[in-house]
């Protein structure tokens, strides 16, 4: 079965990569990504300076998702840099993911990163793990301002991660944000941010960080994930693709994803949980599904959710 995908003109010959975060933060993970079933290489997201992330445990799986609240710990933009050339040998996309922990650090990253040339750039407006510091993506004008300031520096295309929205007026405003300001690609959804896990028998939080608040993957988030990807793909009527991100564990998940309108899908929580080998059996398991629809290629299905 043909699983590759384009976006924004760069071709991936598998939709299924790695999210940012899960198992890419070091130049051995990123290289053992690069040599596994993944289609693209993500980067972890990254800062000015390296970063030790916050206190452990900041990951916590259980059944049916995870919470974590890692706080960024990466190698700092500079390593990645200078690593993202031999990352391009390895013959997949190269899609390096930039934070910071301020408005003017998202220009100065993205400026040294777009000269080391990766595939494509995903600007990270979500990361809801850092403590002290709100999520951009929920305030529509920063958003605006920082996404204008990277978009003068970034030559190879850009894309947005954004927070989960959970009201159409929200998905409404920040589509003319991302209209105004030259977007490429979206991905959707960042983890569900400052959720909650109890552990009832030992009457405790089950992550160090922020009291236990931290941000929700995995299937738990599948629904929201979904209603998102589908709430853009309706806005921009499938003209900016859509990397779906949250809730896939399965073969079936990416079919949902792909049938809301996703172009790709990454993984987090099952990469984590599995390792490299989950690539295989997920491209086994989409296959078998668009197989048994009756279905050659993604395109033939995406976006094409029926409504009642
Ligand atoms: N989303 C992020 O953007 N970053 C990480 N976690 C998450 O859920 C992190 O490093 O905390």
């Amino acid at each position: 079965m043909d699983l590759s995908t384009t976006i924004a003109g760069v071709r991936f010959s598998s939709c299924f990569m790695n999210a940012s975060g899960a198992l890419c933060v070091t130049r051995e993970e990123l290289l053992a990504l690069g040599r596994s079933r993944t289609g693209a290489i993500v980067t972890k997201s990254m800062t000015v300076e390296p970063r030790d992330g916050n206190p452990a445990p900041r990951y916590y799986g259980f059944p049916g998702g995870s919470i974590n609240s890692m706080g960024l710990p990466n190698l700092g933009y500079r390593a990645y840099a200078a690593l993202i050339p031999e990352l391009k040998t390895l013959g997949k996309p190269v899609i390096a993911s930039v934070a910071g922990l301020c408005e003017d650090d998202f220009p100065t990253i993205a400026a040294t990163i777009n000269a080391a040339k990766p595939d494509l750039i995903e600007v990270n407006l979500s990361c809801p793990n850092i403590p002290g510091k709100p999520q951009i993506g929920y305030d529509a004008e920063a958003s605006e301002r920082l996404l204008k300031r990277v978009r003068k520096v970034i030559t190879v295309p850009m894309g947005v991660k954004l927070p989960p929205y959970f009201d159409p007026a929200h998905h409404e405003m920040m589509g003319e944000v991302i209209g105004r300001c030259g977007v490429d690609f979206l991905n959707l959804i960042n983890s569900v941010g400052n959720g909650l896990v109890v552990d009832p028998e030992r009457e405790v939080v089950v992550i160090k960080p922020k009291g236990g608040f931290g941000g929700l993957g995995g299937t738990i988030i599948k629904p929201v994930a979904l209603a998102n990807v589908r709430a853009f793909w309706k806005i921009f009527e499938g003209r900016i693709p859509i990397i779906g991100t949250g809730g896939v564990v399965n073969g079936v998940d990416a079919f949902e994803h792909v049938l809301c309108g996703a172009s790709a899908v990454q993984i987090g929580t099952v990469l984590v949980e599995e390792g490299l080998d989950v690539f295989g059996r997920l491209e086994m398991e989409l296959s078998a599904q668009l197989s048994k629809k009756g279905y050659t290629r993604l395109e033939d299905c995406r976006g094409k959710l029926k409504e009642l």
